[in-house]
């Protein structure tokens, strides 16, 4: 009689343990997880210029109206004031070209641009132009953009 009790119970720990450890279950609690950090932070890459440091963060590399914000700082790291800041995207392997869109400026040093950057799946290189005094400095850089 107890030998028989004790065995329902492990057999019910195991039924328990079996369904909360389904791959199923785990890839969605996994890909819910991604998804609450893709949402919170954004991508954020950083990159430096002969001038500057440039960092941008993108709210997610897909299609559709994505947002860019870009931070731009000398050397030194203090906010730096230039005259305007461009994007660039570009699917080099392809030839292609998204429209160049003029960023604006938020706060010093920090730039804003709204658009839809990316038309196709796969690599783009975005190019970040900041202009200051009559000179140009480009950062570049890489997203694996999604649907
Ligand atoms: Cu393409």
């Amino acid at each position: 009689m107890t030998g028989d009790r004790r065995q329902q119970n492990r057999l019910f720990v195991l039924r328990l343990s079996s369904s909360v450890l389904r791959p199923s279950s785990f890839l969605l609690f996994a890909l819910l997880a991604f998804t609450l950090a893709a949402c919170g932070s954004g991508i954020t890459q950083s990159a430096q210029t002969e001038r500057y440091n440039i960092e941008i963060t993108l709210d997610r590399a897909g299609f559709g109206e994505r947002t860019a914000t870009i931070a731009v700082n000398d050397r030194a790291g203090q906010p730096a004031a230039v005259d305007q800041v461009v994007l660039a995207p570009v699917m080099e392997a392809m030839g292609m070209a998204s429209p160049e869109l003029t960023a604006q400026a938020i706060a010093p040093g920090r730039y804003q641009v709204k658009g839809e950057f990316f038309s196709m799946i796969g690599e783009w290189q975005v190019n970040v132009r900041v202009s200051a005094a009559g000179k140009d400095d480009t950062a570049r850089f890489a997203f694996q953009v999604q649907q």
